[in-house]
């Protein structure tokens, strides 16, 4: 297999010599398997004739654009060893059944893959797990090529999740989910089908467990509180129904997912596909962000407080009030499952209702005209927020989620006038020494790397204090490397510690000292790549406990000994604490020393001991982070000479 660059269109991102299946366009051509050339760059991916080192006629060829799912294939019984890795491409014009060599291969090939198609428009988000073989599908007997696929594509989620907040999970995943069988004797009854937000143990007997993101049949709403569901496997119990989210289907829509398949599926089943959902936001929230966008008809829908209901709610600025008015509306359904905002004007699925009301405001406040999307959007690189000024206006600002907990308080999710995604720490009084702080923000705020977590700016005229950073949707390298670190390989964990050198070579060429790097100090992106973060923000840290040495929450263990000795803080501190972040990258998130404690890594250290060699490092890239544990600081290396160590073996070999 061979990888390459992809910064120009046409470049190839990855070539190999793999086994296709015939696609058996006609449904009597048999099946047969075909060694050919398959070629992946940016805009397509083809095959070609491939004889003795030789490329030959091109076969075939995927416009990247056109590709909907990127996915593995169940195998059969008694698949021969040459085709046990089969993944499949589906995309508009038909499905392709590609062979990895080995579970590597196939794994490089849905990355590569998976990754140029992220963005594309009609995404699917479900798949068939089983081939389509002799006219049918084998995981739903379906006999349509085009049928909506019967299993969840998870990926899907976090490749396209409206609030796409939920961490990506890299590498493939297999998921074969049965769909519901159909309810005996009901089938002409209106069904109502939830999917489950959360995972649920059933507390009674009365109970049945719940699995994140399969479908239930809704047989009964109990109570408030309770819903009475049966599951594919025709169990029925009673669960709360907090955890379930009604999915309005109609019941050709269900019938579709079971059979027939008059119409190709639908480019857009749920309202998370669609730009004005905004999921699980409040009402204020609601308002906050459509009051930003300030345009009359500015819409959103969101999830109710009662659970499986939707409210949509709409700006209309033809009023008095300078601020306009905002009205939210219920969406209601009815015994047949279609839905409405009023009862006269009914539809079968939201979207529809939606499309209705951007035409005609029948009875609402104003036409829908301008969807308010909470979709992730990162502000430009080049950007800043405050057009040189570092006091941002707070109105601007909505606090959509928590994020987590840092130093000095909560960090929380948040919109930017309405559109880009910033990450805001409110600062809780006296957690900080905020007019030092203050004094050097702006000067943070121009170290601006590619590798660096930018610092927008402050909301500083009163508590909390925001410090708003840029976003990060795969959140800390730690908790990244405990979650995913067994789906990375040594080349990728390699790759992290480049990111984290070239931002610290940056540091060190502006003579800026971080003193607290470690994995847990950085952050990961949508794309993974690994961000430094909180640069130098430890020395306003209002806490005994972390700034004196023989504090409880001092970085004994990430500290040069100058540094837990006579605090003396340099550069070349900061390269023994990313020598222990290479580390902690390569034991994939381990802690560093976990047998002892800061007292005993003192004397430890003192005494000439260092950390061991993770196993997944090799002897070389070992030699390059002990080279940063010297007792001696002018010893250890400079994060220049770092990066062109990490660069030349990259280069070289793999690690
Ligand atoms: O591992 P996490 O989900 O990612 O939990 C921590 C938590 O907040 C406390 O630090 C997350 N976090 C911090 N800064 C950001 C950011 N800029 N973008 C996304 N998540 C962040 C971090």
């Amino acid at each position: 297999m061979m990888f390459r660059g992809n910064s120009m269109q046409s470049e190839i991102i990855i070539e190999e010599v793999l086994l296709k299946r015939s696609q058996q366009k006609k449904k009597i051509s048999p099946v047969n398997y075909k060694e050919r050339l398959f070629v992946f760059t940016q805009r397509s991916l083809s095959y070609y004739d491939y004889d003795k080192e030789k490329r030959g006629n091109r076969k075939g060829s995927v416009d990247v654009k056109k590709i909907r799912c990127v996915e593995t294939v169940d195998i059969e019984e008694q698949t021969p060893v040459e085709r046990q890795y089969p993944f499949q491409i589906v995309y508009k014009d038909g499905l392709l059944y590609i062979y990895g060599t080995n579970e590597d291969s196939r794994r490089q090939w849905l990355e590569a893959l998976q990754k140029e198609i992220k963005n594309n428009p009609y995404l699917l988000n479900k798949y068939h797990p089983g081939f389509f073989t002799n006219g049918k599908f084998l995981c739903c007997n379906q006999s349509c090529k085009t049928a909506p696929g019967c299993a969840i594509w998870e990926l899907y989620n976090s490749l396209h999740s409206p609030s796409n907040v939920s961490k990506r999970l890299p590498g493939n995943l297999k998921l074969n989910r049965p769909s519901l069988p159909p309810i005996p004797g009901e089938a002409k009854s209106p069904l109502r089908i939830a999917v489950a937000e959360y995972d649920y143990q059933p507390q009674g007997q009365s109970g049945i467990s719940l699995m994140k993101n399969h479908k239930y049949y809704i047989l009964a709403e109990k109570d408030s509180d309770l819903w009475r569901v049966r599951d594919a496997d025709g169990n029925e119990g009673d669960v709360p129904r907090t955890h379930l989210r009604e999915r309005f289907e109609t019941a050709s829509e269900t019938r579709k997912e079971t059979g027939s398949c008059e119409n190709d599926s639908p480019e857009k089943e749920t309202p998370e596909d669609y730009e004005w959902f905004a999921g699980d936001i409040t009402r204020a929230q609601s308002e906050q962000l459509l009051r930003q966008k300030g345009k009359e008809g500015a819409f959103m829908v969101r999830k109710s407080s009662q659970a499986g209901k939707y409210t949509m709610s709409v700006l209309s600025l033809a009023v008095e009030n300078k601020n306009g008015t905002v009205k939210h509306y219920h969406v209601h359904s009815n015994s047949e499952n279609k839905v409405y905002l009023a009862h006269n004007h009914c539809f079968d699925s939201l979207p529809k209702l939606i499309t209705y009301h951007q035409h005609n405001s029948a009875g609402i406040l104003t036409r829908l005209r301008h969807p308010v999307s909470t979709k992730l959007k990162k502000v430009p690189s080049s950007a800043a927020l405050g057009n040189g000024l570092w006091e941002l206006r707070r109105t601007d600002i909505v606090l959509l989620k928590e994020l987590g907990s840092g130093q000095f308080g909560e960090v929380q999710l948040g919109k930017w006038k309405g559109e880009y995604d910033v990450a805001v720490k409110t600062i809780r009084e006296s957690s900080m020494s905020e007019e030092e702080f203050l004094e050097e923000a702006e000067i943070m705020m121009k170290l601006n790397h590619p590798k660096l977590v930018r610092l927008y700016g402050v909301c500083t005229e009163k508590y909390p204090i925001y410090i708003v950073t840029e976003y990060m949707a795969n959140g800390s390298l730690l908790s990244y490397l405990k979650d995913h670190g067994k789906e990375l390989q040594p080349f990728q964990l390699l790759q992290m510690c480049h990111n984290v050198c070239a931002a610290m070579e940056f540091l060190e060429h502006h003579q800026f000292i971080h003193r607290d790097l470690a994995a847990r100090n950085c952050l990961v992106d949508s794309d993974s790549t690994v961000k430094v973060s909180d640069f130098g923000m430890a020395r306003y840290v209002l806490d005994d406990q972390y700034v004196s040495s023989v504090g409880t929450k001092f970085p004994v263990k990430w500290s040069a000994p100058e540094v837990f000795h006579y605090s003396n803080f340099s550069s070349k501190s900061d390269v023994w604490a990313f020598g222990i972040l290479m580390w902690e990258v390569f034991s994939l998130g381990k802690h560093p020393y976990e047998l002892y404690d800061n007292a005993q890594v003192v004397e430890k250290i003192s005494q000439g001991f260092r950390l061991y060699r993770p196993h997944l490092s090799s002897e070389t890239i070992y030699e390059i982070m002990y080279s940063c544990w010297h007792e001696i600081p002018e010893q250890r290396p400079t994060f220049h000479q770092l990066l062109s160590q990490i660069e030349s073996f990259q280069n070289d070999e793999q690690p």
